[in-house]
């Protein structure tokens, strides 16, 4: 078994794996280079209901969105395919809300897309991500306005379980689900994320920003580095922890031994994880 491992080790020289669910994303739509006395960009330690990490500026000039160069950056800020936009005419404003003391909840929470406001913009406005890489995500929208706790709006991501869900009501000083936000499930096959937004109530209606997360497939053949890839990095772990109850014991039955079954198992998982 050494000298498998050690074979295995000599041809892997030069590989090196690479992380291919860095496609979670944080998008604030952010009035920030307008109004920067009053308007704020989220810290990239902010994880709002979701998860800490670079927040994109996504700003508006003349009703056109504006991407960052290159494409929306993932939560390390590194680049990604992916862009946001919109599907009719509006515009995003930047508005103070004193009742909303904590910085960060501020940045995102007072800047955004408005639609419904008595007439002037659509009751509906569909948003949609495009060039994601595919896999079930789970997607945060923020569709809040502290001002108007009467403000509902519907919010639909295309494809989900959940269907249409009504975000809105009263601040009470931290993100709540259904208040502030809601929470949807989606497998993107297309690299596309749909996602209309529909006035119900109030004067005007705001969606103040994004959170999407690439959620890793369940893979326990995936044991080395959980990069969602089973490969020869996996195996030599696997390899590694032989006839023990580690790395890879559980692949297959019994489960407190690394044995033949879950070498089998592994083998059968082998290239990339997939929900
Ligand atoms: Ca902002
Ligand atoms: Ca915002
Ligand atoms: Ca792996
Ligand atoms: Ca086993």
């Amino acid at each position: 078994m050494k000298r498998i491992i050690q074979a295995l080790t000599i041809a892997l020289v030069g590989c090196t794996t690479s992380s291919v669910f860095a496609q979670s994303m944080n998008v604030d739509f952010d009035m920030s280079n307008e109004e920067p006395e009053s308007c704020f960009l989220p810290t990239n330690d902010y994880a709002a209901a979701g998860n800490a990490g670079h927040w994109n500026s996504i700003n508006n000039i003349f009703g056109e969105m504006i991407n960052p160069v290159g494409g929306l950056r993932d939560l390390n800020g590194d680049t990604t395919n992916a862009i946001v936009d919109y599907d009719d005419e509006t515009a995003a404003f930047c508005h103070l809300n004193p009742d909303i003391v904590d910085i960060n909840h501020r940045a995102l929470l007072s800047d955004a897309w408005y639609l419904g406001y008595l007439g002037k913009f659509p009751d509906v406005i569909t948003f949609q991500f495009t060039g994601l890489q595919n896999g079930t995500y789970e997607v945060i929208t923020y569709a809040f306005i502290a001002e108007d706790a009467s403000s509902i709006t519907s919010i639909d991501v295309v494809g989900s379980p959940e269907g249409p869900l009504l975000s809105g009501g009263e601040w009470t000083g931290s993100p709540v689900e259904g208040v502030t936000h809601v929470v949807h499930h989606v497998d993107v096959t297309d690299g596309t994320i749909t996602i209309p937004a529909t006035k119900i109530a109030g004067l005007d209606n705001m969606v103040n920003g994004f959170q999407l997360t690439l959620i890793p497939p369940d893979c326990p053949a995936d044991i080395d580095g959980n990069d969602n890839d089973v490969n020869v990095f996996d195996l030599l772990a696997l390899l590694s922890a032989w006839g023990t109850n580690g790395a890879g014991a559980g692949i297959a039955a019994p489960t407190d031994v690394v044995d033949v079954f879950d070498l089998l198992g592994l083998l059968g998982a082998w290239g990339q994880c997939s929900n």
